[in-house]
């Protein structure tokens, strides 16, 4: 099958909805050639700025991608079967298979851990994260089915997801809420479970601790191998941090008894604390923290 990269490398046109085409979604740029998408780039994207700063567009549309994808959605499909419409059954497929669960050497699978999620969750339910290592699983294994659900940072600011959650729950308390967060962002603004806790407020916080800032250790082992400097953190017991501010709180060593504890902690009247050890060599889906240091090498 060839790769997510091959077909945007080989696509005709590329109708992109809300993405601003940086570092991320380009593979640090690798992906997309400049020289080509004069040709045959669509971009949408609510700010006026981000159209043509790095990639110039055949077409630039300012507006919100919902807008797009909602007047796109109204249009009638073309009569029979499009030409290229095996082209996007496989990509489609692709895609499937692509969010299949993947095998990791800890004992808490998170690709396991987001499926059971989104089975859980209801459709309208909202999931807020911040940045780090986690949020690559959880956008590939939790699926938003219905909009608006996903409150991300688009800058990737570290440290959102904790306030972000706590908003969305005050702004639609009739949703459920859950936060979820790397164990070194969720550091950086768990000061406001108070909050969660003072307004009794019924949502739940995921805490992924794999005991260090791994976004950086992974940069740290492809550049320096066996060279680690200043990412592995000393935590806090995120089950006693929780319990003093008055949340209720499990740890799930093991992916078998994550499925009950969110089942109890959704049923919990109040803010619910679930922190999920996690195995700092399951640094990515499908790649382990060593394989990018012997990569390297
Ligand atoms: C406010 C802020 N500071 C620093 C960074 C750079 N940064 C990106 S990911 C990351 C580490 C994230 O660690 P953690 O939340 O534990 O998640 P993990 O990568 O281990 O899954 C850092 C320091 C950032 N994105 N935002």
């Amino acid at each position: 099958m060839p790769s997510l990269v091959q077909r945007v490398r080989d696509a005709d046109v590329l109708l992109v909805l809300g993405a601003a085409l940086g570092d991320t979604e380009t593979g640090g740029y690798q992906w997309l050639d400049r020289a080509t998408t004069a040709s045959r780039l669509v971009h949408v994207h609510v700010d006026g700025q981000t159209l043509g700063a790095l990639y110039p567009p055949q077409m630039a549309v300012q507006a919100h991608p919902a807008t797009v994808a909602m007047e796109l959605a109204r249009r009638a499909p073309p009569a029979g079967e499009a030409s290229w419409s095996d082209w996007t059954k496989a990509a489609r497929a692709d895609q499937e298979t692509f969010m299949q669960p993947v095998s990791v050497s800890g004992a808490v699978n998170l690709s396991l851990v987001f499926g059971e999620l989104r089975s859980q969750l209801p459709a309208s339910a909202l999931v807020s994260n911040g940045a780090g290592n986690y949020a690559a699983w959880l956008h590939r294994f939790f699926s938003h089915d219905a909009f608006p659900t996903q409150v991300a940072p688009g800058s990737g600011a570290m440290g959102y997801a904790v306030p972000a959650a706590i908003a969305a729950k005050l702004n639609f308390p009739q949703r459920e809420v859950v936060c979820v967060a790397g164990d070194g962002c969720f550091l950086m603004s768990s000061q406001e479970l108070a909050t969660a806790a003072a307004l009794k407020l019924p949502m739940v916080f995921l805490v992924i601790n794999n005991g260090c800032y791994g976004t950086i250790r992974m940069h740290q082992a492809a550049r320096f191998p066996e060279r680690p400097m200043a990412t592995t953190l000393s935590n806090p017991d995120f089950v006693a941090l929780g319990k003093a501010f008055g949340l209720a709180a499990w740890r799930v060593t093991e992916t078998a008894d994550f499925a009950a504890a969110l089942r109890e902690a959704r049923a919990h009247r109040g803010p619910a604390l679930i922190e999920l050890v996690t195995s700092i060599q399951d640094i990515s889906p499908g790649r382990s923290l060593s394989a990018a240091e012997v990569a390297e090498r």
